[in-house]
């Protein structure tokens, strides 16, 4: 049975064929006695047996062998890349039969299909327990439970890679994991390993400009694209193939933070993008993107002008348009994070008919080290029966035993080809997997491709793509990551990189290192760019789940508030009253308001805008409230949109906001900051529109101070 609503009584109420298996393993809630792993029920488990009330600890003691030995081996190993994550289910719906001449997948052909989905977001380097906000790749990995099999398109949100053979995997990882002496810095790629490597190395280049774009500090996981990076093969009912990259783009637009929001919030809120996605999905503001795909003719791939099989090229989509062929949404939060996003196992090489790879020496090699990887990190074989693993479908195989081996096969015969059995499982000769026949030839050697050999041309074209704010930020960035690195013969190498990519980078990155500017400028840039690869000139999004703190104190325009709240909880916004301290507000001409959390405990960087009430004792508290202030300093520094109405106006001239500031009830816009001396009732309703706007931008990058950070 395939997405149809279970009968009511479950434990938890499934919606899909993936919910209704899980059911099967989901425990009811501890309500009951304790009991041993065997079931006896426990009288005493506060102290151990022992000889006499101050003797040794008695071996016999069953119960407290048993908890302590489990309790010992708790852990597994984390993933050696990609160990932070946050995951949820969902599902995956094809908007029509589009794909039908390419594909015989039929999750990706069937409109009346709705293939459940687990989607795990991750970090690259960080330990499972570092912050989520660190400048890194993020992970975007998606397992279609389909009614073919498991399907695992394990993606990035970067459609580029930083290496072109699948070989040199341990050196990049080893090179911007913490360096093996001293196990420092965590997350980070600031340090001298990974740029002695990325220096040496040039293929890398186009995947680091990425890395110190924006693109790698994203708002949300909500607000990020995601890409299956390698060109993979469509492979159609009649085994004809067809190039493919996968994309996907959310609904909610493209958003990132600024580095020093970054910085601030990994220590305020470590788990902010983990959180994020918990959260918008427990109050049904259910996470949604669009599966788009670039489909290349197999005799066209020699009409792109580098090669398809090199993972650190993208396809712009100026050359090759996104087909938007369906839609994925995010509705379940998994119930635990150990059991579900943990032990989740993905694997490149999970196909179903219809997709196939290409020769890609990277995809290559992550087709041997998915499955390798879990064998260690989920110690055994039989990892694919785990809840969160198993597919929908009924999986029958002649593999027996293992580690972990939780079904019960029945019957003598476990072998291919057999009689005793029935000749049972049987082949599927017509539905079952075919591989795609790709022409071979060539003789054995280890070399790179020729057409591998260009690795400029394509961080050029990121580079001259980015609006004149988003290149600030790279040069930033770059700063900042060279000036963590301490050899000096590193930096020389890398500028002397950069200057082949774009001279004016190279000299600007210098200067704030205080290195000298590589002298000549070596190359000729023909120009070319993809502005779909710049975030800030996409089209503003809707202002869904944004989250506005309101900073509040007694004496607050109740009416003005409520009024804000309304308007903005209708346009799917989210707002927090921010008080000194918790508890009832008293209104200025009467009423109240519940402050929602205090001050101290949060900060502008947790939030997308800041607005301050009317409301002359409130904004008097707040105005000798130092962490209030430094709250609307901060939206500021951070061009966030700050809205003030009433005498709320005057918190924003004491944390030295510069912008223009109403003096009459019209409300005045300038950079996101927006003002009206009205209150209450005679709020305009503009002021709301404005913020709206505002949000809707994220950011205002021309704020009159122009210090924003970077
Ligand atoms: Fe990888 C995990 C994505 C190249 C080897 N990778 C992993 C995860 C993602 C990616 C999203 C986390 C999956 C999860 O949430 O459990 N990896 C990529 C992308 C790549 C890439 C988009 C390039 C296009 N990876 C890559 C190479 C190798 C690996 C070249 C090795 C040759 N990746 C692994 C791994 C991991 C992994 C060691 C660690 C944990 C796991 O697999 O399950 O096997």
């Amino acid at each position: 049975m395939v997405n149809m609503p279970l009968p009511g009584g479950d434990p938890k109420h499934t919606t899909d064929a993936k919910d209704d298996q899980l059911d099967s393993a989901r425990e009811g809630e501890n309500t009951g006695q304790l009991t041993t792993q065997q079931g006896v029920p426990v009288a005493h488990t506060d102290d151990s047996l022992s000889a006499g009330e101050r003797g040794p600890t008695l071996l016999e003691d069953f119960h407290f062998r048993e908890k302590l030995t489990h309790f010992d081996h708790e852990r597994i190993p984390e993933r050696v890349v990609h160990a932070r994550g946050a995951g949820a289910y969902g599902h995956f719906t094809p908007y029509d039969g589009r794909l039908s001449p390419y594909t015989a997948a039929e999750f990706l052909t069937d409109p009346n299909q709705q293939t459940p989905v687990f989607v795990r977001f991750s970090t690259v380097v960080g330990s499972r327990g570092s912050a989520d906000t660190v400048r890194d790749v993020r992970g975007f990995a998606t397992k279609f439970y389909t009614r073919q099999g498991n399907y695992d398109l394990v993606g990035n949100n970067f459609p580029v890679f930083f290496i072109q053979d699948g070989i040199k995997f341990p050196d990049l990882i080893h090179a911007v994991k913490p360096e093996p002496d001293t196990e420092m810095p965590q997350a980070q790629s600031a340090h001298d390993t990974f740029w002695d490597f990325v220096s040496q190395q040039s293929e890398t280049l186009h995947a680091v400009m990425w890395l110190m774009s924006d693109r790698a500090l994203p708002r949300s996981y909500r607000m990020m694209q995601g890409f299956g990076v390698h060109t993979f093969r469509f492979v159609d009912d009649d085994g004809r193939g067809t190039f493919v990259k996968f994309h996907w783009r959310p609904t909610l637009g493209v958003h990132s933070l600024v580095w020093d929001e970054c910085q601030q919030i990994a220590g305020r809120d470590p788990d902010f993008n983990r959180r994020d996605l918990w959260e918008a999905i427990e109050a049904g503001q259910f996470p949604e993107w669009e599966l788009g795909v670039q489909l290349i003719r197999e005799s066209g791939e020699h009409s792109i002008p580098f090669d398809l099989l090199d993972a650190t090229k993208l396809i712009p989509e100026e050359l090759v348009p996104v087909l938007p062929v369906g839609r994925m949404v995010l509705n379940r939060n998994p119930d635990n994070f150990f059991a579900e996003t943990e032990q989740v196992a993905f694997h490149t090489a999970n196909l179903v008919p219809g997709i196939d790879f290409t020769n890609d020496p990277l995809l290559q090699a992550r087709n041997f080290s998915y499955l390798d990887t879990q064998l260690i990190r989920l110690g055994g074989p039989n990892f694919a029966q785990l809840p969160v693993n198993r597919p929908v479908t009924e999986v029958r195989t002649n593999q027996r035993d293992g580690y972990g081996q939780h079904s019960v096969p029945r019957g003598r015969t476990a072998y291919s080809e057999n009689t005793l059995g029935g000749g049972c499982p049987a082949l599927a000769p017509e539905s079952g997997y075919h591989h795609h026949k790709d022409q071979v030839q060539g003789p054995k050697e280890r070399v790179r491709a020729e057409s591998f050999r260009d690795h400029y041309s394509q961080p050029r074209m990121f580079w001259n793509s980015m609006s004149g704010v988003e290149q600030d930020h790279i040069v930033s960035a770059f700063g900042f990551e060279l000036g963590k690195v301490r050899a000096t013969e590193i930096r020389t190498r890398v500028l002397a990189q950069l200057n082949l990519i774009c001279h004016r980078l190279a000299t600007r990155v210098a200067s704030l290192i205080g290195e000298t500017p590589p002298r000549h400028d070596l190359l000729i840039d023909d120009g070319a760019s993809s502005p779909a690869l710049s975030q800030l000139r996409q089209a503003p999004s809707g202002i869904a789940t944004r989250r506005i703190a309101i900073l509040a104190a007694d004496g607050v325009d109740v009416v003005g508030v409520q009024r804000l709240q309304e308007t903005m909880h209708d346009r799917g916004a989210v707002t927090e009253v921010l008080a000194p301290t918790e508890g009832t507000l008293d209104g200025g001409s009467g009423g109240s308001l519940a402050a929602d959390r205090a001050i101290v405990t949060m900060n502008s960087v947790l939030y997308d805008a800041v607005v301050v009430p009317c409301g002359p004792s409130s904004v008097a508290t707040l105005t000798h409230d130092c962490d209030a202030v430094q709250f609307v300093r901060d939206a500021y520094k951070h061009a966030k949109p700050i809205a003030a109405f009433g005498s709320g106006l005057d918190l924003l001239r004491v944390a030295g906001v510069e912008e223009p500031l109403a003096d009459r009830p019209d409300v005045v816009a300038e950079h996101g900051v927006v003002t009206s001396v009205a209150a209450g009732d005679d709020l305009p309703s503009a002021l709301f529109n404005e913020l709206t706007g505002a949000l809707a931008r994220h950011r205002s990058w021309d704020r009159a101070s122009g210090t924003h950070p970077s």
